[in-house]
């Protein structure tokens, strides 16, 4: 695992509001775009301070997308998202970065997502949309909990 100390001189009590979690997905890694991708948010100006390639199991994406269980996508969501590595990471920029990165990768469904996003720009497929990124402050906190517990405040 990459790891690094944050730029800032905040409290660690308010460095979770300006980290949120992000996944390049399996579909990304077979695809060899993960550089791209990353690229993108580095370039934007935000700091990688996490990242590792891990292939994910079940129960960690049970926790993870704890919100879509037992929807009819659910059991196609996890067999792509385990199926090979994915890129966890942790990126870290001012206030609502979350926000940001979520504009960045696009509509969830990248047919609909516009260009110059990620998806919009390099996928086509619902479920295999090629990045996962934090919906909020408390999502972004409670993800990287549960891949970066050694982040967590
Ligand atoms: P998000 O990733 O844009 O936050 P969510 O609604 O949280 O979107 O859904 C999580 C993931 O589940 C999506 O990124 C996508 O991979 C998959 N997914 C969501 N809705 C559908 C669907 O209707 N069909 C197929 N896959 C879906
Ligand atoms: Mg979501």
């Amino acid at each position: 695992m990459i790891e690094r100390t944050a730029k800032n001189d905040r409290p660690d009590s308010l460095r979770a509001m300006n980290r949120t979690f992000i996944i390049c997905k399996p579909d990304a890694v077979e695809r060899g775009l993960v550089g791209q991708i990353l690229a993108r948010f580095e370039t934007k100006g935000f700091s990688i301070v996490a990242a590792e390639l891990r292939t994910l199991d079940a129960d960690t994406l049970a926790r993870h997308y704890a919100e879509h269980v037992g929807k009819g996508f659910y059991n196609d969501l996890v067999a792509f998202m385990s199926r090979g590595p994915a890129v966890v990471a942790v990126l870290e920029g001012p206030e609502g970065t979350w926000e940001t990165v979520r504009e960045m990768m696009g509509a969830t469904n990248p047919m609909k997502s516009a260009p110059g996003t990620i998806r919009g720009d390099f996928g086509t497929e619902f479920t295999e949309n090629l990045i996962h990124g934090s919906d909020s402050a408390e999502s972004a906190a409670r993800e990287i909990g549960i891949f970066f517990p050694e982040l967590a405040n």
